[in-house]
């Protein structure tokens, strides 16, 4: 297993649709280790294949919390089914957007349906923070983050400022 490096904004591969997953082979559940190795060393609670430079439809979660045992999940082009009218907000986060956080309006309950690493079709219906979590991820596979569920205004400043930080750290003439 390999920990790969995390796209960070405003990379525009993070804004990349990703493609299905045709065959759930030992490559993918190769690839399924190496984003729960990038996840937790990152640490995070989820982890898009795009994050590390694949656009393939997967993604991994684990909500444990510290001195829990692990639980691992894995979602293969994950598709939501229905959501709750009902709507949530909850502070959200992304390894792709380090030590920015910001409240994210989102519906409270979703019915995803996914194929396992078996590749066999599965259904679940998630509340709380694995609700919140699958959209954020699902997000990700259709080249969304959370912060364009923000207002402009503080879109644009998050922007910016990751745009100054990659400038100052890349090579003259990189990055716009
Ligand atoms: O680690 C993460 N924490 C988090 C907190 C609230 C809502 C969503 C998340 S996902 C994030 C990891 C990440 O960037 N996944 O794409
Ligand atoms: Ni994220």
């Amino acid at each position: 297993m390999t920990i790969r490096p995390i796209i960070l904004l405003p990379d525009p591969v993070l804004r990349q649709v990703s493609k299905p997953i045709e065959r759930v082979d030992e490559g993918v559940r190769k690839f399924a280790g190496d984003l729960f190795e990038t996840m937790y060393d990152a640490p995070g609670i989820g982890l898009a294949a795009i994050q590390v430079g694949a656009p393939r439809r997967m993604l991994v979660i684990d909500l444990a919390k510290e001195g829990e045992p692990k639980a691992p999940q894995v979602f293969i082009n994950p598709e939501i089914v229905s959501c709750a009218d009902e709507a949530s907000v909850y502070e959200e986060g992304c390894l792709s957007i380090p030590d920015y956080y910001a409240e994210v309006e989102r519906p409270k309950d979703v019915t995803v349906s996914y194929l396992d690493l078996e590749g066999k079709l599965q259904e679940i219906k998630a509340g709380g923070l694995l609700a919140t979590c699958l959209q954020h991820e699902i997000d990700h596979l259709n080249g969304v983050l959370f912060i364009d569920h923000i207002s402009r205004l503080k879109r644009d400043m998050v922007v910016r400022k990751f745009r100054k930080m990659a400038r100052d750290k890349a090579p003259a003439g990189m990055v716009g």
